[in-house]
């Protein structure tokens, strides 16, 4: 025990599909046996997880009977209570089955788009049943590769169709749970529909019970579209609209690698990490720390909890790195804020004296410009700290 090892209050969370993952990809077969659900809830107790998130599918096999849902939802929950494990978030599989081929909510076929909404009613009472308070949305199959199938305005209209009418049945039931969408640029569609959680935070603000949707922001998905995912994560929170986040890790320009975290661009990582944890001073995110990742195609099932153990370890690593480097005096002096009481008042709240003000002002660009900002030294004490010989 050191103080790297995950308590309860972390929060961290694993998907079934996660720990679960048999090593299955596009060119070779399984690498793993399937684990069961109650036996992955044992195991992830032990790695000192808080809870466990799932598919419908990853617990209840598609098309299983009443009777079969009710006794493995019975056993899973008895693991649940075992372990002391919760489930917090849950999501529906809308793309394995060949139905969704052409996508799910945004199908041309008015029987798939009905097929997914009946499929996620059921999944959503599912997860309800199970304590999840978040309900992820994650369309890997709605968008297209011959684009000229649907007009995208289209896909966009059915997509909000569907969230309005999902979030009427959650109101409808007085279920106290909330959505979080889930973009991706593409794979496994050429391109998916709402590429960026940009793309989803807007989005969002056209539904019609908009407070109740926010967005869960994956590491990789931000990445394969090129972008800073401490960007896309803050814009979030600033708007309020954090509800989940996937953490894992990603080499830029790749496929959806899906690795342990932080195992890839570790500076990101930090960075991340200090933003969520508010070292800054900012305000903390308070909901699960979910990692959606999978352990290499190499690995036995030891190797499978080693990764699981590692996401958990390399998070409470940043976030004590974090800390010490907020609080270091070197770096506070480089990142106060300048403050000008003459300017200052001037920059917000247009009024035309305000206005008149500013153009008043004596700045000299050339004076202003020539100041050096010290960033190599700032991003050099960042280095230090994450690399461990300050702080
Ligand atoms: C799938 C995908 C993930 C999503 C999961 C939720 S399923 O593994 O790659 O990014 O978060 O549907
Ligand atoms: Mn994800
Ligand atoms: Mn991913």
């Amino acid at each position: 025990m050191d103080a790297f090892n995950p308590t309860k209050d972390d929060r961290f969370t694993f998907g079934l599909w996660t720990v679960g993952n048999t090593g299955r990809d596009p060119f070779g077969d399984a690498v793993r046996k399937p684990l069961a659900p109650p036996y992955v809830v044992k195991k992830l107790a032990e790695c000192g997880a808080w809870g466990v998130n799932l598919h419908d599918n990853d617990l209840v096999p598609f098309g299983s009977s009443a009777a079969t849902r009710d006794a493995i939802v019975r056993d899973f929950k008895a693991a649940l209570s075992d372990h002391g494990m919760c489930v917090p978030m849950a999501t529906t599989n809308l793309f394995g089955h060949p139905i969704f081929k052409d996508g799910a909510f945004s199908s041309n076929d008015p029987k798939v788009r009905a097929f997914a909404l009946k499929k996620t009613m059921d999944a959503i009472d599912l997860g309800v049943e199970l304590g999840a308070k978040i309900y992820v949305f994650w369309g890997g199959r709605e968008g297209a590769e011959a684009d000229a199938c649907r007009d995208p305005r289209v896909a966009i209209q059915r997509m909000r169709d569907a969230l309005d009418f999902l979030c009427g049945y959650v109101r409808d039931q007085n279920y106290d749970l909330k959505f979080a969408l889930e973009a991706k640029p593409n794979e496994p569609r050429g391109d998916i529909y709402f590429p960026t959680t940009g793309h989803m935070l807007h989005f969002i603000e056209t539904l019609h019970h908009k407070d109740m949707v926010g967005v869960n922001p994956e590491v990789a998905h931000e990445n394969m579209a090129g972008l800073p995912f401490q960007h896309a994560v803050a814009q979030a929170m600033e708007a309020g609209k954090l509800f989940h986040i996937d953490l894992n890790a990603q080499k830029i320009g790749r496929y959806d690698q899906d690795l342990r975290f932080g195992s890839e661009d570790v500076k990101q990582a930090f960075l991340l990490v200090r933003l969520l944890e508010g070292t800054t001073g900012g305000p903390r995110y308070a909901g699960p720390r979910h990692f959606d990742a999978h352990a290499y195609r190499t690995e036995d099932e030891d190797g499978v909890w080693d990764f699981a153990r590692g996401c958990m370890r390399t998070y409470k690593i940043l976030k004590v790195r974090a800390q010490a480097f907020d609080a270091d005096p070197s770096v506070r002096e480089l990142i106060a804020p300048t403050k000008d009481p003459a300017i200052d008042p001037l920059l917000s709240g247009y009024t035309r004296d305000k206005a008149t003000k500013l153009r008043q002002l004596a700045i000299d660009p050339d004076a202003t410009a020539a100041r050096g900002l010290r960033y190599e030294r700032l991003d050099q004490l960042m280095m230090e700290h994450l690399l461990g010989v300050r702080g």
